[in-house]
């Protein structure tokens, strides 16, 4: 697999990188990891990162063409289906790869790449670069610590569920390959400005908590008196999960068009994902998500997880 995943970039001169709408950290440092990896070893081609949406700590902004995209391999990082693709130009491509770690739900590919037991996109990564097909290959300090900060975000610093020791030990390769400074990166990832922090203390007072199912709902008129935007608000779930009576917890947001985007995370081994499904939405067992529902969904869908978390 990995052979015929190094045969097609040795077969194409240009290559474009994709990852999904609204990036998150595995996102955008899987690509940013892969697109340094293409540069360091194969000096002569072009490689560029497709894609629009933001991410707060990096952003790429390449002009890719059309033309560009029609000549290229693509190359789809993170993303589970075709219509998360930040770009839908992806598929004018005359060849696609996946690399990803989320449950196989679209397999749009031409060459599919998957790791499910994958805790970040950016650790099967890290084991494909570090695969036999690829020992002759140059390692950057630089395609290290992208890589390393990329499975910091997804496993919130080692410390999900989804975390287990083949991560730990492709962490341990990437700090010892790159000679990484640990805590610097995890400041650089973690720290927040103070505006952010306040905001933040705000939104904690949000929380609500039905048995043992904890929630922020934060609606159009909440975020523009928190001064924050969804998608930023959003980030904050994780902490919810430090609750101790918590098994399940979600953080809400209303959009533009007075629908509800939603992120879920479980803790104890309660599988989520499958009642995100039927409300559109998707993930892994413990991290997942639904958008454009509305509020009857809403309600409906919660409902679903204070019961299941009493089970
Ligand atoms: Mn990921």
């Amino acid at each position: 697999m990995y052979k015929q995943f190094i045969n097609k970039i040795k077969e194409y001169d240009s290559i474009t990188i994709f990852r999904h709408i609204h990036p998150d950290g595995d996102a955008m440092f899987s690509a940013m990891a892969l697109f340094r990896f293409l540069k360091d070893n194969f000096k002569d081609k072009t490689v560029k990162i497709a894609g629009t949406d933001d991410y707060s700590v990096i952003t790429v902004k390449h002009k890719i063409s059309d033309a560009y995209i029609k000549k290229s391999l693509a190359i789809v990082v993170d993303t589970s289906n075709r219509n998360r693709v930040d770009d839908q130009r992806f598929t004018m491509a005359p060849y696609i790869i996946k690399i990803d770690h989320h449950p196989i739900v679209d397999q749009f590919a031409d060459l599919n790449l998957v790791d499910v037991k994958a805790a970040a996109c950016c650790e099967f990564l890290a084991e494909i670069i570090n695969s036999k097909v690829f020992k002759d290959f140059t390692i950057s300090p630089k395609v290290c610590e992208y890589l390393y900060c990329g499975m910091i975000t997804d496993t919130n610093t080692f410390t999900t569920s989804s975390t287990t020791y083949k991560t730990l030990k492709m962490a341990a390769f990437l700090a010892e390959k790159g000679d990484l400074k640990i805590s610097d990166l995890v400041n650089y990832l973690n720290d927040l400005e103070i505006d952010i922090y306040q905001k933040v203390s705000k939104i904690r007072n949000y929380l609500k908590i039905r048995k043992h199912f904890g929630y922020i709902l934060l609606d159009k008129k909440d975020l523009k008196e928190i001064g924050i935007d969804p998608f930023e608000a959003k980030n904050n779930i994780e902490e919810i999960g430090h609750i101790k009576n918590l098994n399940i917890w979600a953080f809400a947001v209303e959009d533009e068009n007075n629908t509800y985007a939603v992120s879920i995370r479980s803790k104890r081994g309660y599988v989520i994902n499958k009642i995100c499904e039927r409300y559109g939405g998707g993930g892994h067992a413990n991290a997942c998500g639904v958008k454009g529902i509305n509020k009857n969904e809403l309600d409906a869908l919660f409902k679903e997880f204070v019961e299941l978390s009493t089970i």
